[in-house]
């Protein structure tokens, strides 16, 4: 697991200017992943500012948080993971729904409440989910999708699979105590999990500096001892970057044997079947001496005091 966060378009300017140079390794998109990216960051934005004049025309009732200027955040992330890997949020949601690959006519017709809405037009903007392009929510309680996340991936855990799950917070949910609560059982029990906090610099209108004690968030994790990365949030090649990163740290494990395999296969030292044929030979040399150690007779009590030291 692994905790990013991004300084998006709310920083100073000088910050952004400082940072928009990218680091010397910084791995270059290709023409496809240029356009991609482009594609995906601009669907977003256009649906969001469509959903505010929706909004301001009184088409959209309840809340309705938009995600201008995060975009490369999400997409960023979502071009780091593969099928399976699960995504999750807050209330500011609608970017990541379209990011995951969700019907912008589902979304924005839940926005206005219609039935062809994602939940049928009863749940609103932070009420969306599908399993099935694997976004889960959508979250109007502050923090509350963090343990849900951890959960997430507590059962790819427990089912086995390589799946990670992406779990999205606010600087403003960062202070939350359930957060604290999930990162100390994400590391005891070593769950696939990236915790991505989205530093907008302000829980809704409540500046950082305001609330936090400490403002440098992606080290929040580290009493945990989970690693974490400030990231600029307005590259996108950097938050793909940062993405591989830690999606690779969950995938491989933290077992001293996983490491060690997953290097094997990444590395082509080894196929599937070779390090199967391993695991079978030493199950079989382990079970052989279990089965000797259980038949084996035990010591005949006349040999009580033969090799023992006596004065
Ligand atoms: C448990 C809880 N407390 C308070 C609120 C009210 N509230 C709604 S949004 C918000 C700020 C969240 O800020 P942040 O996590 O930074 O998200 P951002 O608005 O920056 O996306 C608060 C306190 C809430 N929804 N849930």
């Amino acid at each position: 697991m692994a905790v990013a966060s991004n300084r998006p378009a709310a920083q100073p300017a000088a910050v952004r200017r400082a940072s928009v140079e990218p680091a010397a390794e910084m791995p270059d998109f290709n023409q496809e992943q240029e356009l991609h990216a482009y594609r995906q960051m601009l669907l977003i934005r256009r649906f969001e500012e469509k959903a505010g004049q929706l909004y301001g025309m009184g088409l959209i009732g309840g809340f309705c948080h938009l995600y201008i200027g995060q975009e490369a955040v999400v997409i960023g992330m979502q071009m780091a993971i593969k099928a399976g890997d699960e995504v999750i949020t807050g209330y500011r949601d609608h970017g990541h729904m379209l990011a995951c690959g969700m019907d912008p006519k589902g979304v924005m017709a839940e926005l206005t409440g219609r039935r062809g809405g994602y939940s049928k037009g009863k749940g609103g903007s932070m009420h969306m989910f599908s399993v099935e392009k694997g976004f889960f929510g959508g979250h109007g309680i502050v923090g509350a999708q963090v343990p849900l996340g951890t959960g997430l991936a507590f059962a790819n855990k427990y089912r086995g699979n390589d799946n990670v799950s992406l779990t999205y917070l606010g600087d403003g949910a960062a202070n939350q105590g359930q957060v604290y609560e999930s990162f100390n059982m994400a590391k005891l029990w070593k769950l696939p999990v990236v915790y991505v906090i989205e530093n907008n610099q302000y829980g809704m209108g409540t500046s950082v500096a305001r609330a936090s004690a400490t403002t440098n968030l992606s080290q929040r994790g580290r009493s945990f001892d989970i690693p974490g990365e400030q990231i600029d949030g307005m590259d996108v090649r950097a938050v793909k970057a940062a993405g591989d990163r830690a999606t690779r740290w969950c995938r491989d494990g933290n077992d001293p044997i996983e490491q060690v395999r997953s290097r094997l296969l990444k590395k082509g030292f080894a196929s599937e079947d070779a390090l199967k044929k391993i695991d079978a030979e030493v199950r079989t040399v382990i079970n052989e001496a279990a089965e000797f150690a259980t038949n084996d007779a035990e010591p005949d009590p006349a040999e009580l005091w033969s090799n023992v030291y006596a004065e």
